[in-house]
């Protein structure tokens, strides 16, 4: 029996084109893509703002959360949740040198615009959260922007965001290049520090993302148990990543399976989902796959994540306990990778 709640956005089913090739699968209507989710066994929906609404850049207010409604329905209608909802601030032509911390004012009222009808999306939706994955928040050219500027410009986005609703809560998905260079806020730690610098810290946190922690050469699960010290982890995108290149969404688990086993133990050793949070599946099919395997990484991921959680519950804390005091670290870990090839 899984203990926690899985999480799926509708880009994580995707046609397949990348910056070097174009769409190799048919693209997969929105409805389908839900009842589809709900029938692997996923209980929440993550939503960029114009996943929710594709056109809101030409709607009113009003228009907007009347679409959002729409939204509302139909994942009610199929036993879902909205976890976040993400103000899409890389795709339009506005955000081109960022959004909050563009050199453009005009660009950045556009970014808030878009923030504030996000928070309005995620009301419509019963969504709790914002997620604020800062894509271009940052720089290709280093002198372009004051990286002073650019954290008090965050900030000030957030603190915005914060006064327009009493209630809402805002999670930064932290990620230290790709698109950018150089990401304005590359890691929870820095997540941390803004949450303490803004108006209200109770609802600033973070969501980390694994291959994110790795592109930054941080060890996800640590980063994960920094967050939950500090109360502050709300999400997690759980998936993978071979070294530090391009953002990759493996199939969580799939390269580093001992760093994902120690991902599922922190977040079940810290009741990690006691309040509500999910546990999110950002993941990639390859573009080698078929139609048919649309969802193939999808269901691997769940698979690979339930086993791992299996295996968690089945850690041997008195031979752990053993081990720290006699300080025979080379049992332990003997012990963790026999546990993970089937050994114990
Ligand atoms: C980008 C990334 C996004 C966010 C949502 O690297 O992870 O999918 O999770 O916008
Ligand atoms: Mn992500």
């Amino acid at each position: 029996m899984s203990t926690f709640r899985y999480s799926v956005g509708p880009w994580n089913v995707h046609s397949g084109a990348d910056s070097y090739g174009p769409a190799v699968r048919d693209e997969i209507p929105f409805e389908e893509k839900i009842v589809r989710f709900k029938e692997l066994g996923f209980d929440g929906i993550q939503f960029h703002d114009d996943d929710a609404v594709p056109d809101m850049n030409n709607m009113t207010e009003k228009q907007i959360i009347n679409a959002a409604k729409d939204v509302k329905a139909l994942l009610d209608k199929n036993g879902l949740e909205a976890e976040f909802v993400a103000p899409r601030l890389w795709m339009d032509p506005h955000t081109i040198d960022g959004g909050f911390t563009s050199n453009s004012k005009e660009d950045r009222e556009f970014a808030m615009w878009r923030a504030y009808r996000s928070i309005d999306i995620a009301n419509a939706l019963g969504a709790k959260n914002i997620v604020l994955w800062l894509a271009r928040e940052g720089t290709l050219c280093y002198e372009s922007k004051s990286p002073v500027e650019n954290t008090r410009r965050l900030l000030d986005a957030v603190n915005g965001m914060l006064a327009y609703d009493p209630k809402i809560r805002i999670m930064i998905e932290t990620k230290p290049n790709e698109p950018v260079d150089r990401s304005a806020c590359p890691t929870l730690g820095h997540c941390m520090a803004i949450s303490y610098a803004s108006g209200d810290p109770s609802r600033v946190g973070g969501l980390l993302e694994s291959a994110h922690a790795m592109l930054a050469g941080l060890d996800p699960a640590s980063e994960i148990g920094f967050a939950l010290a500090m109360g502050k982890l709300w999400s997690v995108h759980l998936n993978d990543q071979n070294g530090m290149k391009f953002d990759q969404d493996k199939s969580f688990g799939v390269e580093n399976l001992r760093t994902a086993f120690n991902q599922i133990k922190v977040l079940k050793e810290n009741g990690y989902g006691s309040r509500g949070e999910f546990i999110g599946l950002d993941v990639k099919v390859m573009r080698t796959e078929k139609q048919e395997g649309s969802y193939k990484h999808l269901e691997n991921s769940l698979r690979i994540a339930k086993a791992l959680e299996e295996k968690a519950a089945r850690f041997d804390y008195a031979f752990q306990k053993k081990c720290v005091e006699k300080r025979d670290y080379e049992a332990l870990e003997m012990y963790v990778v026999e546990l993970l090839m089937g050994l114990k």
